[in-house]
């Protein structure tokens, strides 16, 4: 179903050199340079240094520990333990001792509901408001170590929910609140979760998602599950099941708020996370609790240089994924930020609601992603446009490989050309970001992530797992990182197997990357999407990148097809923007741009001109969609996708579509 992998060493320099043409370069402004937290290579230096005691420093300075660490680090391949014999506990780190240093006031969350309704909770009214919920799991006879899932729209009571947890040292498996009944019930299995927090519903697009009665499909068939707690948001009629569903209100009315917090070891398991894989049986990735919170304050301080008492920091990523648990909760609230937390689309009730959020709230850090980027771009500069955008001062990206037109629309569009965009690499393996510039220091070059950062070490290696210093490689991470997985839940040789195996002494992300001659990665997507065209490696990234610098064109996804001749052919899936006409001499045009900007052998062979493009509910494309469609077969599992729909009519207008030899 997927292409072979592939390795995406090419022997094509013309291939290889495509997104290193990018010259252009963006180094920090000066005014944002001398006031930034890491102007220089400081703390470069100091990790090239001592890496152990570089990480202990950060955890040192950025957490509160009950109990200090024995040992930095225990390094048994590919096992890693970090801060052994050190006791600390997230919540307290999160809120308590911001509070006792005479924060309480201030605000953690400005969160709007997407019918427009708000809530500013303090970092006081937060710890208040966590505390009686951990006394409320207690008296349902959650104790350390029993797994809680969640399943929640992105209401505060998401966020007081996981920190409940982390007080009582109840890891969580937060479920996003798009996934279906099914997807549901087998993380709760597969966890064996005690007990399951959700909400009747939560608002999208002006309509209530049924959460409750989703929860209620995958109750059927999750033994564990013990007790339910229901958030009333939507107010939609939901069963209730007695003696064992009851309302969040209720049981919140009937605790105290003294609760302390439970001392963890550093290893103690914080949290489980699935994501899927290349097999149907999504993975419980593992998250513990020292190294992760040391790494998630770090990167969240330096990548975005916050400055916690003016900063207005909005991550728009959702909770349930794992941007939003590292940079929605844990990052920003181990840092005592302000964020602005919201709960809907950025369509409803109009196409420029981040916009006007951005200007309600006065905003100085926007983190989001290209996806969101493009359709921003397709939606067009008029809507934000219509708003004050000047307290922006940076700008991040993350999920996918930035193209450089989307980097320089937002650049330029949102950032007022004075903001530096920082373009973070990471996954949900590894918690936390891992490659990414730091703005007060790095130029940056639009389409980049540039470096890894302090105390990572990443390479590129060929098929024979050789290091390869220029040109494109298989990205590895070559030492243990604090926040990174620490197995998948109840599988230890899958984790193995899966991140560990490929090139022996090295973790393989699974993403395909170019060296340029400065020295800076480019992202180029997960390695099974790269083609091969007549024996030429050719990136789907850059020829989507190519097609996306064409002004007429919105958003584009790139597949090989099995061709007769060439091996694959490029088959090419293209929106355009809101007042174009598909046409086939607008075809031509668009292979013509692509042969200029990339070479003649990254000509697609077929254009398909489309509405939407399949996404999952986290707006990744779904290329192996794609990739059934261009090659006429049945479609694969479409259960992650955010709208079914669109494939069928991709299907036709495919079939439709000319092709070119
Ligand atoms: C944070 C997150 C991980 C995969 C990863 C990449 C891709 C993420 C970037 C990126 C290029 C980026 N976790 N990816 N960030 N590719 N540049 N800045 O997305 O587990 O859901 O996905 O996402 O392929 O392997 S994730």
């Amino acid at each position: 179903m997927t292409n072979s992998p592939i390795d995406p060493v090419s022997s094509d320099s013309a291939t290889i050199e495509a997104l290193l043409f990018e010259d252009r370069r963006f180094p920090p402004p000066a005014a944002f340079k001398a006031a930034s937290l890491a102007s220089g290579n400081e703390l470069y230096d100091a990790a090239d240094k001592d890496l152990e005691s570089f990480w202990a420093d950060q955890a040192a300075e950025l957490l509160t520990w009950s109990r200090n660490w024995d040992t930095v680090l225990e390094w048994d391949l590919p096992f890693a333990k970090w801060f052994v014999g050190g006791q600390l506990n997230v919540s307290e780190n999160c809120l308590d001792r911001h509070v006792e240093a005479g924060k309480g006031d201030k605000v953690a969350f400005h969160w709007e509901g997407e019918p427009g309704d708000t809530r500013t909770i303090t970092y006081a009214e937060l710890l208040d408001e966590v505390c009686r919920f951990a006394n409320v799991l207690k008296d349902l006879g959650v104790r350390k170590g029993d797994r809680v899932n969640i399943y929640m729209p992105m209401i505060p009571e998401l966020a007081v929910a996981m920190l409940a947890c982390t007080r009582i040292g109840a890891p969580h498996s937060v479920v996003f609140g798009g996934f279906s009944a099914d997807a549901l019930a087998d993380r709760i299995n597969d966890a064996q979760a005690k007990v399951l927090i959700t909400a009747d519903g939560g608002w999208r697009r002006g309509a209530a998602v049924p959460l409750k009665i989703n929860a209620d499909v995958a109750l059927v068939d999750t033994p564990s599950i013990e007790h339910v707690v229901v958030v009333r948001r939507t107010g939609t009629d939901v069963h209730m099941e007695t003696g064992r569903d009851q309302w969040y209100h209720d049981l919140m009315s009937m605790v105290s708020a003294d609760c302390p917090p439970e001392p963890m070891d550093s290893e103690d398991l914080l949290y489980l996370l699935y994501t899927s894989g290349t097999t149907a049986k999504p993975k419980g990735i593992m998250h513990t609790t020292g190294g992760y919170l040391t790494q998630v304050a770090f990167t969240h301080k330096y990548v975005f240089d916050l400055k916690p008492e003016t900063d207005i920091y909005w991550c728009a990523a959702d909770i349930g994924w794992v941007t939003g648990h590292s940079y929605i909760v844990y990052g920003p609230l181990a840092n005592g930020a302000t964020s602005v937390m919201y709960e809907g689309t950025p369509d409803h009730p109009g196409k420029d609601r981040f916009w006007d959020i951005i200007e309600r709230y006065k905003v100085t850090i926007l983190y989001t992603a290209p996806t969101a980027i493009r359709t921003f771009m397709k939606w067009g500069v008029q809507e934000p446009e219509r708003h004050d955008l000047s307290s922006l001062r940076l700008l991040g990206s993350v999920g996918e490989p930035i193209n450089p037109e989307a980097w320089m629309w937002y650049h330029e569009h949102i950032g007022g050309s004075r903001c530096p965009i920082v373009d973070t690499w990471w996954q949900t393996e590894t918690g936390a970001m891992m490659i990414a510039p730091l703005p007060g220091s790095t130029t940056l070059k639009p389409g980049s992530a540039t470096f890894p950062l302090p105390g990572i070490g990443a390479e590129l290696v060929d098929d024979q797992g050789a290091r390869v210093e220029n040109g494109g490689g298989y990205l590895t991470l070559t030492q243990p990182w604090p926040s990174m997985l620490r197995g998948i839940y109840g599988d230890p040789e899958r984790y193995r197997e899966t991140y560990w195996s490929r090139f022996p002494g090295r973790y393989f992300a699974g993403d395909g990357a170019k060296l340029d001659d400065d020295g800076y990665l480019w992202l180029l997507g997960r390695v099974d999407d790269v083609m091969n065209v007549s024996g030429h490696r050719v990136s789907t990234t850059e020829v989507e990148s190519a097609l996306v610098d064409h002004q007429k064109v919105a958003e584009a996804a790139v597949v090989g097809a099995k061709d007769e001749t060439t091996g694959q052919a490029i088959v090419a899936f293209v929106t355009l923007k809101g007042d174009q006409k598909a046409s086939d001499e607008l075809g031509q045009e668009l292979r013509g741009h692509v042969a200029k900007k990339i070479g003649a052998i990254s000509r697609p062979r077929t254009i398909v001109f489309t509405e939407d493009l399949p996404k999952t509910r986290s707006g990744k494309i779904m290329r192996r969609l794609l990739r059934d469609v261009a090659e006429g077969r049945d479609l694969g599992d479409t259960t992650t996708l955010a709208d079914a729909s669109v494939v069928e009519e991709i299907r036709r207008r495919a079939d439709a579509a000319p092709q070119e030899d």
